[in-house]
């Protein structure tokens, strides 16, 4: 099924940050599109939930050096 989900984004400074966190989400299989908001330090993400999980996109933020947490 496909879900949408809100994450909060921390250790995110400018342009690049944003940009890094969108290209490490987005190559995450499963994952269908990644808005990154900069200046609210969140993250919409649309995936399939056969495919991925909140744990795989969190991991895909931290490997890119930054942190995230689901949004409740
Ligand atoms: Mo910008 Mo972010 O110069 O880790 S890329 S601060």
């Amino acid at each position: 099924m496909n879900v949408e989900k809100t994450y909060n984004v921390t250790g995110m400074t400018c342009a690049a940050c944003s940009a890094a966190v969108e290209h490490s989400v987005k190559k995450v299989y499963g994952v269908e599109s990644v808005t990154v908001n900069l200046l609210t330090n969140s993250m919409r993400v649309k995936y399939d939930d056969e495919k991925t999980s909140d744990i795989e996109i969190i991991k895909a933020v931290e490997d890119a050096g930054y942190g995230a947490s689901l949004k409740e």
